[in-house]
């Protein structure tokens, strides 16, 4: 992958018009000046100019807020939208018919921890060192930790290397205030909370998942207001937690541009204790999980598909979506009310493919899969008068454009010292040019994909060939016999970006050195 390190200044500052709004005002009326004399028509017009150029500095220095909503483990096609599931999403249809929707893009790794890294950081995780799961899986979701076991395992002792620069710490330092609002997913000793990590506000939890009632996992209570474990919550929705605590956030931030990672835990399979089993005794580390425990969600949304599909799980999934859908649209009602809709950039997407709530037609596996169900995440890309509405796009992006995009916008400086693996996607949304991305790759443990162009190469335990995706969106035909050296040549390119990774400076927490 060529990486690209993009100059924040490339491009105008798109908040440098005038425009009236309500911090402009300036109109002829305002000017005090009396109108019945050439003089005083001068002077106005004198005081109007004069007011127009004060507007005009102070709209360009107070860059739009960034609102970076992301969703957990929800499939390609599971958008309203899309239309081939009888998923409810009126929020985000509304967001796509007047923003961009965009059809081929990626996230670095098909699950939850590596792929948020990378959103959070612009680089690889192989690059940035946080290219596996931060979860205790050597023991089942029926072992209840006590505090002395839970405090060395890894959910506490592992996250994102403290030497990384978030999109907190950048746009902090542009000036923005940073909060996150739900799934932090990146280690939870405090070293690893967001407060450390460049952000002024965190209200969710810090590890990969929990109960949406109790808030806990493995029997420990998860949820964490700044730097402390609270349970004052204990008994709410996540999701309804999660929107409340966005909305505190937005309205706490007065005039300041404010930048939120919103990253809901919905509609992730709850990581609760089943309700119907009994918890096991401590230490029974066999205990099965019961089947079809699935997502947590409130009666009514459940109820909305009771007739619209067969398997509970399925109800449950789907009344999870729509719920969030629904927090997302008091959120985008409150930006408005503010008079914030239009000075907002709102992205939406997944962290991975869908895991097996109806499937990811028509792409081929699903989460911690390499190919396209696993990798290829609904995207929206919303901002009234900066974007253009109703817009599709094909082009080939991914979650490490992210940072250099929303540095772009803040007009932060970014540290030439640090390696980012994407580029500004705007002027893409835009239509103003093609993706510069030509190349992406991803690996998870032994399984290894390439894309360069539109063929796609996967090698893995599920299986793997050689794709063409323009014409095989499914990756059902494998062409790595017929051409075995187009095959070749993408394997070629793999192993020159795993050389390029092993090079890179070493970071934690997986990689020994
Ligand atoms: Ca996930």
């Amino acid at each position: 992958m060529k990486s690209e390190l993009r100059k924040p200044k490339a491009e105008p500052n798109p908040n440098s018009e005038v425009r009236s709004g309500p911090r402009g005002g300036f109109g002829i009326r305002d000017s005090g000046f009396g109108h019945g004399s050439a003089f005083g028509f001068r002077l106005s017009v004198f005081v109007l100019v004069l007011a127009s150029m004060v507007f005009v500095i102070e709209a360009a220095a107070r860059p739009p807020n960034i609102l970076l909503i992301v969703s957990d483990d929800q499939g390609y096609p599971d958008l309203g939208c899309i239309g081939t599931k009888p998923v409810l999403t009126p929020t985000l249809d509304r967001l796509a018919a007047e923003g961009v929707r965009a059809t081929s893009y990626y996230v670095t790794w098909p699950a939850c921890t590596p792929s948020r890294g990378s959103v959070l950081t612009g680089r690889y995780p192989q690059r940035n060192g946080l290219y596996d799961m931060v979860r205790n899986d050597l023991v089942n979701y029926g072992h209840r930790y006590g505090a002395e076991e839970y405090a060395v395992s890894p959910e506490m002792t592992l996250g994102l290397d403290p030497r990384e620069l978030t999109l907190g710490d950048v746009l902090k330092k542009a000036g923005y205030r940073t909060g996150v609002v739900g799934k932090w997913d990146m280690g939870q000793a405090k070293r690893y909370l967001p407060l450390q990590r460049g952000f002024d506000f965190f209200y969710g939890h810090g590890n990969n998942g929990i109960d949406y009632y109790t808030h806990e996992r493995y029997g420990v209570p998860s949820l964490f207001r700044g730097n402390e474990r609270t349970e004052a919550d204990k008994g709410t929705y996540a999701t309804d937690l999660f929107k409340r605590e966005a909305l505190r956030f937005i309205r706490e931030s007065g005039d300041k541009p404010w930048f939120l990672y919103l990253p809901f835990n919905a509609p992730h399979g709850a990581s609760s204790f089943a309700k119907d089993t009994p918890e096991p005794k401590t230490g029974a580390k066999t205990a099965k999980r019961p089947p079809g425990e699935g997502v947590q969600v409130p009666e009514k949304y459940a109820a909305l598909y009771r007739d619209k599909v067969k398997e509970e799980r399925l109800a449950r999934y789907f009344g999870a979506v729509t719920c969030m859908d629904e927090a997302i649209g008091e959120i985008v009602a409150h930006l408005k009310q503010q008079g914030q809709g239009e000075n907002t950039l709102i992205i939406f997407h997944s962290d991975n493919g869908g895991s097996g709530n109806g499937g990811n037609a028509p792409l081929r596996g699903g989460k911690s899969t390499m190919f396209e169900g696993g990798l290829r995440s609904p995207f929206i890309a919303w901002w009234p008068g900066k974007l253009p509405a109703g817009k599709v796009t094909d082009e080939f992006l991914t979650a490490l454009e992210l940072l250099p995009t929303f540095a772009a916008i803040a007009g932060a400086k970014l540290d030439p010292k640090v390696k980012l693996d994407g580029f500004d996607l705007l002027p893409v949304l835009r239509g103003e040019k093609k993706s510069p991305r030509t190349e992406m790759f991803w690996q998870r443990r032994g399984d290894q994909a390439a894309r360069v162009g539109n063929w796609k190469w996967v090698s893995s335990a599920r299986g793997g060939g050689l794709y063409d995706l323009s014409t095989d969106l499914g990756e059902e035909r494998d062409l790595a016999k017929e051409k075995p050296d187009l095959a070749a040549r993408l394997k070629a390119r793999f192993d020159a970006w795993r050389a390029e990774m092993d090079a890179s400076e070493p970071r934690g927490p997986f990689r020994d050195y």
